[in-house]
């Protein structure tokens, strides 16, 4: 696995983030690096996959990156005939995602698509995952996606949304990022790279307050929902049909 050096040298044309080959080569660490509770949270979707999933329906692993999510919850259904459907639309992470679900023994079937989350059918779903995806999608469209997602899923079904998460209150928005930075520079990140990825991230990843994300979801149809994790300005949700 490489180390995540993208920003560590000065980049005169700093171009926005994207899903690249070079990002996908780098990205298990990048993700463990960046993103405090990410390995807890990848453990804890095995067993929201394990409490939730139905017989006879799918498992949705949407913007599903190298496929952590969906091994993780493979690895923990318990219920007869399911199949996982993920769905990326960076065609480097879903030709590594390929690689990785081929080397993996659990027996649950896996639908690798290459597509936006935005144009895939949802249908019978009992779990589906947003394991730090809606961010990317531009903040307009969120309902409709969360909208098809609901309509999409079985009653009992749940839906795991975990995101990157701003605040309302300014003193709790600059604590919980100073921590946030004070995380990336124990993991090893220089000033350079923190604020080099802070620019290359700031029109693509657009986050929301919790409120914001729980009304959102209370529009999109769900009945309820709850922050089942967080750490500084990141978080995840439940929220159940
Ligand atoms: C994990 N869930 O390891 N359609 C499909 N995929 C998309 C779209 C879209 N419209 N927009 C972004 N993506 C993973 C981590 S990473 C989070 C998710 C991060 C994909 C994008 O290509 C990338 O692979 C993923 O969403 C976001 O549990 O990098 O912070």
């Amino acid at each position: 696995m490489s180390n995540d050096t993208l920003y560590a040298k000065p980049q005169p044309y700093l171009v926005d983030f994207n899903f690249d080959e070079k990002v996908t080569a780098v990205f298990p660490d990048m993700i463990r690096r960046s993103v405090p509770g990410y390995a807890n949270i990848i453990a804890m979707l095995g067993l929201f996959a394990e409490e939730y999933s139905q017989t006879d329906s799918r498992l949705y692993d949407l913007g599903c990156s190298l496929g952590a999510a969906t091994l993780s919850m493979r690895h923990h259904i318990q219920a007869k005939n399911c199949q996982i459907i993920a769905v990326d639309n960076s065609s480097a992470m879903v030709e590594r995602c390929r690689e990785n679900l081929e080397s993996d023994l659990a027996t649950t079937p896996v639908e690798l698509i290459c597509d936006d989350i935005l144009s895939v059918a949802i249908s019978n779903a009992s779990v589906v995952v947003l394991n730090f995806t809606l961010q990317f999608i531009s903040p307009e469209t969120r309902l409709a996606l969360l909208q098809k997602i609901h309509q999409g899923m079985l009653p009992g079904g749940v839906l795991v949304l975990s995101e990157k998460i701003a605040f309302n209150d300014p003193v709790e928005q600059q604590h919980q990022e100073e921590m946030h930075l004070a995380f990336k520079r124990a993991n090893g990140y220089s000033e350079l790279e923190i604020s080099q990825k802070r620019t290359a991230l700031e029109n693509v990843l657009v986050p929301d307050t919790l409120e914001q994300h729980k009304s959102r979801l209370s529009a999109a149809g769900f009945s309820h929902s709850d922050v089942w994790f967080q750490c500084f300005n990141f978080a995840s949700l439940v929220a159940h049909k």
